[in-house]
């Protein structure tokens, strides 16, 4: 399926993988990169010299283009900025936050900067200051969110700027990738599909909550700080969804979550760790390989958009 994002990242399907925190690491991004998707390494809040190390793993894994995602609520995120482009990175995606500052850098040395965005606004500023695509992202992603729904946010968005815009939140399959297209999107972000794929290196006990996961069963926790998170319900969610109602400080619910997400994606605790996931893991029913699950979701959405 050619769509102006394959034209502009030199891949074959319109599919990006979420940049997700600690579960986005080299062995997924190539993965999905063999796949014919662009895989991504989720810097997250790592230190910038493993974030060097995992671009150069995934170089080692596959030949064809991956990017970089920055997180920018990340104290060292000036850093990483530099060093995607030392080793020649091609594309970024940033999240939780405005890339503006680091956007001169980034032209200058060829990358493609396509930031996360929860609103119109912010999609605006960003084709001004140079953006060569947008993602657009609903409130149904997990991790950290915005409020507007994707099927609001998307053609918000694809009338706002010129750029081409990419859809995320609550899209795990050909019928969400065919509706994102509808919506005018050029292509979609997965995150919450891939997070159970085999070459994913999240905790099995991890995996299984997705898999087992109903519509209904996401929160939202952080509501309060500014910061709101969808994970799944577990004792964690309960314990900080109850601090918060009784005006906990911002220090004390940051205590609750500190390493919480390193718990559940390497350690598998699915009690105390936070298990980001987005609505649509309801529909994410088994383990499979990163191409069973594009060439899945592509034959199902080329079958919908050829009717
Ligand atoms: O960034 C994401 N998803 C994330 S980041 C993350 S790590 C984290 N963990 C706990 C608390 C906070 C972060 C987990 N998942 N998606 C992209 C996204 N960006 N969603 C919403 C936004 C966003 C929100 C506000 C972007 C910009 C913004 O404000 C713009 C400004 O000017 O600061």
């Amino acid at each position: 399926m050619k769509t102006k994002i394959t034209e502009l990242l030199g891949i074959e399907y319109p599919i990006i993988q979420g940049g997700m925190a600690w579960v986005a690491e080299y062995h997924l991004a190539a993965a999905v990169a063999n796949a014919g998707g662009l895989g991504l390494i989720g810097a997250a809040s790592a230190p910038p010299e493993v974030v060097r190390d995992q671009i150069r793993k995934a170089k080692e894994l596959t030949d064809k283009p991956f990017g970089v995602n920055i997180m920018l609520l990340n104290p060292n995120a000036d850093e990483v900025a530099k060093i995607v482009v030392e080793e020649g990175i091609k594309v970024v995606t940033t999240g939780a936050g405005n890339p503006a500052k680091y956007m001169d850098m980034w032209k200058a040395a060829g990358v493609k900067v396509i930031p996360v965005v929860a609103s119109v606004g912010l999609a605006k500023l960003m084709e001004r200051a140079g953006a060569d695509a947008i993602v657009a992202e609903g409130m149904e992603s997990g991790g950290h969110i915005g409020s507007t729904t994707t099927m609001a946010l998307v053609p918000q968005v694809v009338d706002a700027v010129s750029i081409p815009v990419i859809a995320a939140g609550g899209i795990a399959d050909g019928r969400g990738i065919a509706a994102a297209m509808m919506l005018g999107a050029e292509g979609v972000q997965i995150g919450t599909r891939f997070v159970v794929a085999k070459e994913s290196i999240v905790h099995p006990a991890y995996k299984e909550k997705v898999v087992k996961a109903k519509d209904i069963d996401s929160e939202v926790t952080g509501m309060s700080t500014g910061h709101p998170v969808r994970q799944i319900r577990n004792k964690m969610t309960r314990e900080y969804l109850k601090l918060e109602k009784e005006g906990a400080s911002f220090e004390q619910l940051e205590y609750l979550t500190l390493g919480s997400l390193r718990k559940a994606v390497i350690d598998g605790d699915v009690v105390n760790g936070t298990l980001m996931a987005g609505q649509i893991a309801g529909l994410v029913k088994k383990e499979q390989t990163c191409q069973e699950m594009i060439e899945e979701m592509m034959g199902q959405a080329e079958a919908l958009l050829n009717r």
